[in-house]
């Protein structure tokens, strides 16, 4: 079983150019409480490093690209986040670190929740003493 589990939304495209809507509960799993968006980060700076108890997420790399790592506490994986169409889904109890990030990355995460850092788990070791139990 993959960590990747990628969304694959409809891009509306015509003449003009194209668009791509996203509807929480619909090409989204969950209702959608909160939208971020992550940018100008500088060279060489890595971000995440933390898991989440319970929160779920959706991150699409709207402009540019990054190096998304997940890791379930046995299995690690990665996938550069690089299409306005695509959405990574990444689920509670799942490390993630974003690396790469070229200069014009915009990267757009849907949250199932407000912001809430007590639902952060920032140090690897007990996070993973706590998904393995
Ligand atoms: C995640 C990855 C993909 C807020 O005040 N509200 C918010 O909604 C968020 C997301 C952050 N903040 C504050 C907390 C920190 O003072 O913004 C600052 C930077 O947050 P953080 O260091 O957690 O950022 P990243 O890029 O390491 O992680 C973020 C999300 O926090 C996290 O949930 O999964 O992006």
């Amino acid at each position: 079983m993959t960590l990747l589990n990628w969304i694959d939304f409809a891009v509306r495209g015509d003449a003009r150019g194209s668009l791509v809507a996203i509807e929480g509960g619909k090409n989204i799993p969950f209702e959608i409480k909160r939208v971020y968006y992550i940018f100008e980060t500088k060279e060489g700076v890595a971000r995440g490093f933390h898991a989440h108890k319970s929160l779920q997420q959706v991150a699409v790399c709207v402009r540019g690209k990054c190096r998304m790592i997940l890791d379930n506490g046995r299995v690690r994986e990665e996938a550069w986040l690089d299409s306005p169409s695509k959405g990574l889904f990444i689920g509670n109890m799942i490390w993630r670190e974003m690396h790469d990030f070229s200069p014009d990355c915009v990267l757009m995460v849907l949250a199932s929740e407000f912001y809430d850092e007590g639902d952060y788990i920032r140090d690897y070791d007990t996070f993973l003493t706590e998904v393995c139990i």
